[in-house]
């Protein structure tokens, strides 16, 4: 495939101002007359063809100025139109195309999902719909007129504002008209027809506009998005207050749909969402749901202005958008809930994801510079890792200069496509500071090392601190890193004078440093990266009654829980390193570990119960895999595990048991989901996957005993999924229940699709090749191939990567039947394979056998070739 690279940028060579569109709407015959207002661009070169994008249209019509134009004028094909010698001045082009929605399995472009129209253009779905200039710098203002038969499609939506509508006189249709004044790139261009429930509020911004805000979902569903009705308003209102952001069109509308690729997209006033990310009530969703709602529906209400009133230039600006919008949802969920509880998820989330995606074949900057297929690049890389550079920014910054610099930014390009430099020049200018040398971050592949060492003098009364930066990449220049530090001594916070750490920030610019305490009247604990103050891997050859020092008396919550993690780590890592088999032999770090979570947990579970709930889990098999780094025997990780918690259980047992009592009397009735509930029911239920472990028959008779009395969906769910790691009667028997009681719950029968294959069991292929016939089950549908085979391929190491290679061959022929019918999801899947390269030589090489044979089919999609090439190189 074709590589498209940053350094071969150059404007439009025109420019289209004015869009109209005429849609009428068919199931297998759409027309869509499109009329452009296109005129030269004096940025592009005069006098060059207009080659307008095109994927898999039908030309029906074409005029120039109201002309006909004559065959040796012009060139189309399905993938585009060009005009040899377009005219040298402003011009009206007139374009009518055929599509056929019902057949796009791709869900790019115009597609119906159960009987709704609806459309999905980013990255590059407009044009699937008319020949455009489909590229994020060419920005026009859209009037789009809608068409559509008034029993398949009574609700008619489209971006901006609503005009006129009306019936078809003597026909069986209608129509709707919808006007965007915000000038936007194609992308952002979004429809929807289709017969839909609503439910609505109003909104009054500070600038005192008065917005209708409505969910659209599908018929009966309305009292379930009462959740993401509420979570939009709370959006609209923090936007406000916490960034002078108002809203600027008189409606904002969100429609679920439920064959999506992505989680939502933020059309303007339109955003089109799965609806995993709007649908909620206790009976089918989890607090995890209900978080994720809330974040997404923020995520997407934020992007309308950082990502459309200023856009991106082009795809490699990616992160501009999507980190920065990343970075402002996670502010707002941590706003609505706990700081530190929301900080700790975002780390977890980032080091299983995006650190392992640094470490492995499609490891890539957070601006990349080339793209042989942009899809393949919604990564976590350019998310995740693109919203902690954010982070760093305000944590360089501080709040004040940060809030000015964004202010400057949203100001200075409104109504633009913006890139990178745009964004660190206004933080420059706010704050005075040279940001060239942080813009590295964005450049920079690989998750930078930081390694720390120190020494106390007691005489001197001295705490030296050494701190040395290094890149997988090797040479370059060193990165700017914010180390938000302090320390900490056996009975508490040690108030030390360091001259270098101005409000507890030190930046690390140079390839090493020293810092310098003074006055430290014992023997200190660093306590390094509070808050995850950057993305990187820290090294300090620190004990664990060092660490568990910090469990206890840090000041930062993140650093706790991380002191937790850190001997958990090391203790599944030495077992695992030593490929013990034999199961129950802890020994006395583990001891030791265990009392200090025990302390832990009688001096504070019932005050922070979320917060002790991420406190007792471990670090994931993926981590621990990760840390190892080579040669992984996923066997043995997953043994080392299960071992770290089985004696856990035991040695906690009582304590656990005392805690679900009282907490289930706290828990009260009737469910809410706000996050104090769900903190309480994280606890109840990681209270009982630990005693499960430790007693797998008392486990099953509680988790059974939940199951039937649950009135909620956490629980519920929390109850199988133990029951689910249990082989026996009590586990098929709770599993056939659910699956029947659910069966018209397709978003619940995702998770029961999950939760079996995660299953780390050898039968596990066959339970999921039967589950691939269940009548439930649907290639066509995205979530349903992400809950059974994504999360088989993610989610169950033992079993994905097997020593036959039949996990792998299972993912693979999932894969390779599924790029016939959605090449972005199959490529999406593929990318399960990208720690292949660090398992043990038998497996990688199975691995490696089967990707190379997928690489010799013949016609492979775009999407599937680029990553296979990508993790094969
Ligand atoms: N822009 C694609 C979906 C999202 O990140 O919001
Ligand atoms: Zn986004």
């Amino acid at each position: 495939p074709q590589t498209i690279r940053l350094e071969d940028y150059r404007p439009s060579d025109h420019l289209i101002d004015r869009v109209d569109l005429d849609l009428r709407l068919s199931p297998h015959d759409t027309r869509v007359t499109a009329t452009l207002a296109i005129r030269p661009n004096p940025a592009g070169e005069a006098g060059a063809p207009l080659v307008l994008d095109g994927d898999e249209l039908i030309l029906l019509g074409l005029e120039c100025d109201g002309q006909a134009l004559p065959a040796d004028a012009f060139a189309a094909t399905p993938s585009g139109l060009t005009l040899h010698r377009p005219p040298r001045r402003p011009f009206t082009l007139r374009i009518e195309t055929q599509i056929d929605p019902t057949a796009n399995t791709k869900l790019m472009g115009l597609y119906r999902s159960n009987g709704v129209y609806c459309t999905q253009c980013e990255a590059d779905g407009f044009r699937r719909i008319t020949y455009f200039l489909d590229r994020p710098d060419v920005l026009s203002v859209y009037t789009t007129r809608i068409e559509a038969g008034r029993d398949e499609a009574p609700v008619l939506l489209g971006n901006g504002n609503p005009g006129a509508c009306g019936v078809i006189a003597d026909t069986d249709r209608h129509y709707a008209v919808w006007h965007d004044p915000h000038p936007k790139p194609a992308y952002l261009f979004a429809l929807v027809g289709g017969r839909l429930d609503r439910v609505a509020t109003r909104f009054t911004t500070m600038e005192g506009r008065d917005v209708a805000v409505a969910v659209y979902v599908e018929p009966g569903k309305g009292p379930r998005a009462d959740y993401a009705l509420d979570a939009v308003v709370r959006s609209m209102g923090w936007d406000e207050t916490a960034c002078g952001r108002p809203y600027d069109l008189d409606v904002f509308n969100v429609v679920a749909v439920s064959d999506f690729n992505m989680g939502a997209m933020e059309n303007k006033g339109l955003n089109i969402f799965n609806d995993k990310y709007v649908l909620a009530d206790p009976e089918t969703a989890t607090d995890t749901d209900y978080a994720n709602i809330e974040a997404v529906i923020a995520h997407e209400y934020f992007h309308n202005w950082s990502g459309n009133r200023v856009t991106c230039r082009d795809w490699f600006q990616l992160c501009l958008k999507e980190g920065l919008t990343v970075f402002r949802d996670q502010e707002f969920s941590s706003d609505m809930r706990s700081r530190a509880v929301h900080r700790i998820g975002e780390v977890r989330t980032l080091r299983a994801r995006q650190f392992s995606e640094d470490a492995g074949p499609l490891a890539h900057p957070v601006r990349p510079r080339a793209y042989a297929e942009i899809n393949n690049f919604y990564t976590a890389t350019v998310y995740e890792k693109g919203a902690e550079i954010v982070r760093m920014i305000r944590t360089l910054l501080g709040p004040a200069a940060f809030r000015a610099g964004m202010d400057r930014y949203f100001a200075e390009n409104d109504g633009r496509a913006a890139t990178v430099e745009d964004f660190l020049a206004a933080f420059a200018a706010e704050s005075g500071r040279d940001l060239s040398a942080f813009a590295g971050w964005y450049e920079r592949p690989g998750t930078p090392r930081v390694t720390a060492a120190g020494i106390y003098d007691a005489d001197a009364r001295r705490y030296t601190l050494s701190l040395r930066q290094s890149l997988p990449s090797g040479d370059g220049a060193p990165l700017v890193i914010p180390v938000a530090l302090g320390l900490v001594g056996a009975s508490g916070p040690i108030e030390a004078a360091c001259p270098r750490v101005p409000d507890g920030v030190f930046v690390l610019e140079a390839t090493s440093d020293t810092l310098t305490f003074e006055g430290v009247a014992e023997p200190p604990v660093p306590s390094l990266f509070r808050g995850f103050s950057a993305p990187v891997r820290v090294e300090m050859n620190l004990g664990d009654a060092e660490r568990l020092t910090l469990l206890r008396h840090d000041t930062d919550p993140f650093n706790r829980w991380q002191a937790a993690q850190s001997v958990a780590m090391r203790l599944i890592l030495d077992r695992a390193g030593a490929r013990l088999v034999e199961a129950d032999e802890a020994g006395p770090a583990a001891e030791a570990y265990a009392a200090a979570l025990g302390a832990f947990l009688d001096a504070e579970a019932l005050a922070d119960p979320a917060f002790a709930a991420l406190v007792l889990a471990l670090p994931s098999e993926g981590e621990a895999a990760n840390e190892i780094g080579r040669d992984v025997d996923p066997d043995a990780v997953h043994r080392a595990r299960q071992t770290l918690r089985r004696h856990l259980g035991r040695s906690l047992r009582g304590r656990l048991e005392s805690l679900r009592e009282a907490l289930a009397q706290a828990a009260g009735a009737p469910f809410s989901p706000d996050a104090a509930s769900a903190g309480r029911r994280a606890l109840i239920n990681t209270a009982l996957d630990l005693i499960a472990m430790a007693d797998p028959e008392a486990g099953t008779r509680a988790a059974e005993a939940q199951l039937s009395a649950a009135s909620n969906m956490t629980d519920r769910l929390a109850a199988l999924a133990i029951l689910a790691q249990i082989p026996g009667k009590a586990r098929e028997t709770a599993l056939a229940a659910f699956g029947e009681r659910y069966a018209d719950e397709p978003l619940v029968l995702d998770k029961w699709f999950a939760l079996q294959a995660t299953i780390p069991e050898a039968g596990t292929l066959d339970r999921i090749a039967r589950l691939r016939s269940h009548p439930a089950f649907a290639m066509t549908n995205p979530n349903r191939v992400r809950a059974l085979i994504g999360s088989f391929g993610l989610g169950n190491p033992t079993q994905f990567a097997r020593a036959d290679g039949a996990g792998f061959a299972l993912l693979a022929e999932t894969v390779e039947a599924l790029d016939r019918v959605n090449p972005q999801i199959a490529a999406k899947l593929l990318t399960t394979f990208g720690s292949w390269r660090m398992l043990e030589p038998a497996r990688s090489s199975k691995a490696g056998e089967i990707l190379s044979r997928m690489q010799a089919r013949p016609s492979l999609s775009r999407d599937v070739a680029d990553i296979l090439a990508r993790t094969l190189a």
